[in-house]
C-alpha cells in the first residue's frame, strides 16, 4: 500500500489476520464484535513501519478503558523524565506544558511542581472526567490543527508539548504535527515517547502490534516525518517502559541548534540493525512463540493445571488471539483497573476480575500478558501471600518463573 509518512510504496512484513480492536472489552461474553485486518508493513523508501489498515480514532478513543495504572516503575520513569527535562531547561518555572493524550493526568501531576501551568487534552470523555476531578485541567478533544488553535487562544503558547504513547495512535501524523507547529513556542520542545521499533523487533514483541499502534517509530522514520514540517530531533533517550521505548526531543529547526550525539549514533545503529533479515527473524520468532505458547498451555491443561492471564492489556489481546487462546482454556484475566472488571476480552471472551479476586482463588499459572511489569507484578503477588502460582512469561521467548 502507501506509506503515510512519505507516500512511497510499502511491502508487507507480517500479516496477523483479523482481530477486534485490542481495548474493546465487552459487557457480555459472545457479544458480536467487528474484526479488522492487522497487517504490518514497511516503506520501501523512508524506513517507516506502519499498520496497513487504520480504524478511525473516533471509534477507538471516544470512550476508553485504558487508564494509566499505579506502578512503581512508571512513577520512577516519570521522575526520571522530569529530571531530564529540568536538567535540559525544558521545564522552567514560568512555562506552560500541554500534554496530548494525557489520560488521567498522572504524568502532568509529576510536571506540575516545576512549571507555571499544565493542561491535558484527551479524546476520551470518561477519562477526561477522571482527570478533571483529580485536579488536572483536561480538554476533551482530539489534538489537531483546530484544537491547537483553541488551546493557543485559551492558554497561550506552551514551552513544552508532550505526547507519550499516543503519537502513533493516529493514522495521520502530519495532522498532529501541523497542530504542534501552530501551538508550540518558537524555541519550545515537542517531546514524544513511543515504543521503539528496534526493541519491538529485537525482543520479539509482536504483541505490540494492534490497531491503536498505527506506526512503529524509529529515529530514521521520525526524521523523515519531521523534515516535512521544519522540525528535527535534537536528542533521544532510551527508556525501559513498555518493553523498551524511545523519547524524542524535538524542536523547530533553528540556526545554532546542537544535536545530541545519541541521535546520529542511534540512527546508524538502526541502519545496521533493521535489515530485511532482522524482520524475517522477527517473523520467525513470532511464529515460534505462538507454537511454544500454544503447546505450553495445552500441556498444562492436559495435566489439569488452572491458568489465568495477568493484565487485561491491549497487547495481551493480540497475543491471545494470535495464539488462539480463549475462555474455554483460560477463564479469567486478573487486572487492577476497576473499569475493566466484569468485562470480557475481545474475541477470547476471557472474563476480567480484580487482583483481589485473583488472590482469593489463585490459579496454578498466570500467563503474564502484562510482561512489561513482570518484576513488580510477581513481587506484588508474592508480597500478598501467593507463593504458589507460577508465571508463564511469553516475551521475548516463552519461559516459566
Ligand atoms: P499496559 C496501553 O497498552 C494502550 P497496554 C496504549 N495503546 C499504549 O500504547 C500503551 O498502553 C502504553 C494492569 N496491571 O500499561 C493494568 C495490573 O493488573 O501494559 C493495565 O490494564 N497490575 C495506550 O494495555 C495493564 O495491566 C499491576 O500491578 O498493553 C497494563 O497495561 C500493573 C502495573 C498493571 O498497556
Ligand atoms: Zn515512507
Amino acid at each position: 500500500m502507501t506509506c503515510r509518512i512519505c507516500l512511497s510504496s510499502t511491502h508487507v512484513l507480517l500479516d496477523m489476520g483479523e482481530s477486534p480492536p485490542a481495548n474493546s472489552l465487552k459487557e457480555a461474553a459472545n457479544q458480536p464484535e467487528d474484526f479488522y485486518p492487522l497487517v504490518l508493513e514497511r516503506c520501501n523508501t523512508c524506513a517507516n513501519v506502519q499498520l496497513r489498515d487504520c480504524i478511525a480514532p473516533e471509534k477507538l478513543y471516544s470512550r476508553y478503558l485504558y487508564m494509566t495504572p499505579d506502578s512503581p516503575s512508571l512513577t520512577q520513569h516519570y521522575a526520571f523524565l522530569a529530571g531530564e527535562l529540568t536538567d535540559r531547561a525544558v521545564l522552567r518555572s514560568g512555562s506552560l506544558v500541554v500534554e496530548i493524550g494525557s489520560n488521567t493526568g498522572k504524568f502532568l501531576r509529576h510536571l506540575q511542581p516545576f512549571v507555571r501551568k499544565v493542561v491535558g487534552i484527551d479524546p476520551a470523555a470518561n477519562i477526561c472526567e477522571v482527570a478533571n476531578q483529580s485536579g488536572i485541567e483536561t480538554i476533551c478533544d482530539f489534538f489537531n490543527d483546530t484544537s491547537a488553535e483553541v488551546l493557543k487562544e485559551r492558554f497561550g503558547r506552551p514551552a513544552l508539548i508532550v505526547a507519550r504513547h499516543c503519537f502513533a495512535h493516529n493514522p495521520d501524523p502530519h495532522e498532529m504535527l501541523r497542530g504542534v507547529t501552530r501551538l508550540l513556542d518558537g524555541d519550545g520542545y515537542f517531546v514524544v515517547e513511543n515504543a521503539y521499533l528496534l526493541n519491538t523487533v529485537e525482543n520479539n514483541e509482536f504483541d505490540q502490534i494492534y490497531h491503536e499502534h498505527m506506526f512503529y517509530y524509529s529515529i530514521r522514520s521520525m526524521q523523515a516525518l519531521l523534515a516535512q514540517h521544519g522540525m528535527h530531533i535534537v536528542d533521544v533517550l532510551m527508556v525501559p517502559v513498555h518493553g523498551g521505548s524511545i523519547v524524542f526531543l524535538i524542536k523547530k529547526i533553528a540556526p545554532g541548534d546542537q544535536l545530541g550525539a545519541a541521535v546520529e549514533e542511534g540512527a546508524r545503529r538502526e541502519d545496521h540493525a533493521l535489515t530485511p533479515e532482522t524482520f524475517n527473524r522477527f517473523v520467525a520468532n513470532t511464529l515460534e512463540i505462538r507454537r511454544r505458547l500454544r503447546e505450553k498451555v495445552s500441556d498444562l491443561l492436559g495435566t489439569r493445571q488452572r491458568i489465568y492471564t495477568y493484565g487485561a492489556t491491549a497487547k495481551g489481546n493480540t497475543l491471545l488471539n494470535f495464539v488462539g487462546i480463549s475462555a474455554a482454556e483460560i477463564p479469567f484475566c486478573v487486572d487492577s483497573t476497576p473499569a475493566k472488571h466484569g468485562r470480557y476480552l475481545p474475541k477470547s471472551n476471557i472474563k476480567v476480575i480484580s487482583e483481589e479476586e485473583g488472590l482469593a482463588s489463585p490459579p496454578d499459572y498466570f500467563l503474564l500478558t502484562a510482561w512489561n511489569y513482570r518484576d513488580e507484578i510477581i513481587a506484588k503477588v508474592r508480597r500478598r501471600g501467593n507463593v504458589r502460582s507460577k508465571f508463564i512469561v511469553p516475551i521475548p521467548s516463552v519461559s516459566v518463573l
